[in-house]
């Protein structure tokens, strides 16, 4: 079954920040936990990519803050009912400049590193090239990152150690980075030396690979981010609804309980086209009421380098950073999966080919995907006389028609959320 909750990814947003939104926005908003980016020591390197080359994996001192920070928003953000993970990067470590002081104070060589030396890497030396081969995937470099060897038990354990002190830091569960270039079997004997933490794994699905490197094959292991879904999001806010009909009809390469879903996620972000605002709003309101995996949202900043970090380290919901899980749309969808359970939607009609109708829990749901302003007379089939656009802003009344429905012109990807229990507030 799906989960009913969704998470909200606050990338690269310093520890004190997010203490201040757990504290005074993110209950209200809907979402359940966060995820956040790696909190371990990286290389001193003006990028967001930075956090992806670890330099010592017991020193808590990152672009975020230090160890006492980290404790703190973690204890502030439990007070406040949300949960919180960790982005672990197991996988390599860093090789940018050659060498360098860590972000801690750490100082670096290419495979050398606190407890770490050359013996403790894939051997010989070699670069991944080929997607589909799961040996070179696994044991070769990803880009120039030095890989580490994960069926190494000393390595493991080193590992296995990291991933205890995040428990221990009182982190709820982690994202495991890069899982994909590390056997299953590495993965799984690394997660069971650690305790057995909640975690899902980053695997990208890729059709020519082998089996070893499919997303079903971890999800035996924990859940997987799934990029499938997304894909059948983007064919929608495009126009068509095709291949998120298979996901309605309960058909999915993966059980709904095994699969991470999302519209973007930071590297995504980075490399596709960019959306208005309308289609990343459809595309999370179809994402979120898909009865289908455990959504998360991407609130990031923004940038005109894909590579830069943000303009001010401070986190402004009104300057440089997007705030994306506190759009209204996007946060109303959030609370009404949850007030949904998850469920399944329900009672689907295409009002056209590219107007859909639906029921999601006490929700109505009327979403427009195509870029044309279209009029739609719609029977939301509830009971009163007024309902509330909760998108619209507040106090948006729609009147239903002596039969109960209502003729309505939605705008270029434009949705329509009805609730049969919220009422309007005034204006
Ligand atoms: C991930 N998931 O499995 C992260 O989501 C992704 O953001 C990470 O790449 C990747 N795995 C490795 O942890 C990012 C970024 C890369 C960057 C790496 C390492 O997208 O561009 O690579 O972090 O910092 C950079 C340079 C690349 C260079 C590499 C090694 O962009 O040109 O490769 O560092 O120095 C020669
Ligand atoms: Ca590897």
């Amino acid at each position: 079954k799906a989960n009913p909750n969704t998470f909200v990814h606050l990338f690269e947003w310093r520890w004190e920040d997010i203490a201040a939104e757990c504290r005074d926005h993110l209950p209200g908003l809907g979402y359940d936990a966060i995820q956040v980016s790696p909190a371990i020591e990286h290389i001193d390197h003006p990028s967001w990519w930075a956090r992806y080359q670890p330099v010592d994996f017991s020193k808590f001192e990152s672009f975020s803050g230090g160890e006492e920070a980290l404790r703190s928003m973690i204890e502030t953000c439990h007070a406040a009912g949300i949960k919180v993970y960790a982005d672990a990067v197991i996988n390599h470590t860093a090789d940018y400049g050659e060498q360098g002081v860590g972000t801690a104070g750490t100082p670096w060589e290419i495979m050398q590193h606190p407890g770490l030396d050359e013996s403790h890497y894939h051997h010989p030396i070699c670069t991944i090239e080929d997607y589909s081969n799961a040996d070179e995937v696994q044991n070769c470099r990803l880009g120039a990152l030095p890989d580490l060897n994960t069926s190494d038990s000393y390595v493991r354990e080193l590992l296995a150690a990291y991933l205890r002190k995040l428990s221990e830091l009182g982190f709820d569960g982690m994202r495991i980075d890069a899982a994909k270039h590390m056997s299953a079997a590495d993965v799984a004997a690394i997660l069971e030396l650690a305790g057995g933490p909640n975690v899902f794994l980053e695997v990208i699905g890729d059709p020519s690979a082998e089996t070893a490197l499919q997303p079903s094959t971890y999800a035996a292991i924990a859940p997987v981010t799934d990029f499938a879904t997304r894909g059948a999001i983007y064919s929608a806010i495009n126009g068509d609804l095709s291949d998120l009909a298979s996901y309605w009809r309960g058909e999915s390469d993966l059980s709904a309980d095994m699969a991470v879903t999302f519209v973007d996620n930071h590297d995504t972000e980075r490399h596709t086209q960019p959306l208005s605002i309308a289609q990343k709003q459809l595309g999370e309101a179809l994402l979120l009421t898909l009865g289908y995996g455990y959504p998360k949202v991407l609130s990031g900043y923004q940038f005109e380098n894909r590579d830069a970090l943000p303009s001010q380290a401070q986190v402004s919901c009104e300057q440089g950073w997007t705030c994306w899980h506190r759009d209204p749309i996007v946060s109303q969808f959030v609370q009404l999966r949850r007030a949904a359970g998850g469920a399944q939607p329900e009672q689907l009609e295409y009002l056209d080919d590219q107007v859909l109708a639906f029921s999601y829990g006490p929700g109505r749901v009327l979403v427009n995907v195509s870029n044309e302003t279209k009029s739609v007379s719609w029977d939301p089939q509830l009971s009163g006389s007024e309902y509330c656009d909760l998108l619209a802003g507040h106090g948006s009344v729609v009147e239903l028609g002596w039969w109960g429905d209502v003729d309505i012109s939605l705008p270029p990807h434009g949705l329509v959320l009805l609730r049969e229990d919220a009422v309007c507030s005034a204006p």
